[in-house]
């Protein structure tokens, strides 16, 4: 049966960092992030604190994953690092050739791509600026400021999130902060896809 999938209009509210209605919110926490840290023996401290911060979250709204539809939203990355990196998404491939864009809103922050032949390239983001993932990138967000690192966000509605490659083998850079700056360095845990 096909389904019929009505206009409609959707609020993204700017102030209180809500997508009205949405279709699936999720919030990120550390204990859910830490096998994708670069340095998990820190998130291991934090949380033996019996601390659990919230690193991001995000307001999506999904039509319906037929193909020619597209799934759009709003992310949230809060400020803060887990030792040395800063807070970051898990980071995921598309299971299709899918493309997917970020348009930053409030705060700076940096969108990681990396492709299968371990090629890296960063782009840092500002309000105003919108970073262009290419079908066949892997991507991750990076919160490199003092506030919120918020931005809208749009791909495939069939694309697929594949977080295997990531979870298992990381991405060749992570981005952490040393003498108070940005620093974007190889990752001392990541598994070329060769090995
Ligand atoms: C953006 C979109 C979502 C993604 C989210 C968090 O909001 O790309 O599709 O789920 O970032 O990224 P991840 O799932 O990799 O943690
Ligand atoms: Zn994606």
């Amino acid at each position: 049966m096909s389904e019929t999938i009505e206009p409609r209009k959707i609020v993204i509210d700017l102030k209180k960092l809500i997508v009205e209605p949405y279709t699936r919110k999720k919030e990120v926490k550390l204990s859910e992030l830490k096998d994708y840290c670069a340095y998990p023996e820190d998130a291991e401290k934090i949380l033996a604190k019996g601390e659990d911060p919230v690193i991001y979250e995000y307001y999506e709204y999904t039509p319906t994953e037929k193909p020619g539809n597209i799934n759009f939203g709003l992310t949230i990355i809060y400020p803060g690092k887990i030792g040395k990196e800063y807070y970051m998404t898990k980071g995921h491939f598309h299971e299709k050739d899918a493309a997917e864009f970020y348009f930053c809103l409030k705060g700076k922050g940096l969108l990681l791509m990396q492709n299968k032949l371990g090629e890296v390239a960063t782009i840092e983001l500002e309000p105003g600026s919108l970073g262009y993932v290419p079908p066949g990138w892997g991507h991750r967000t990076i919160n490199t400021g003092r506030g919120k690192f918020v931005f809208f966000f749009a791909y495939p509605s069939d694309a697929g999130h594949d977080y295997m490659l990531v979870k298992e083998k990381g991405f060749a850079k992570i981005v952490i902060e040393e003498a108070k700056t940005v620093k974007i360095i190889d990752n001392p845990r990541y598994q070329k896809l060769s090995q």
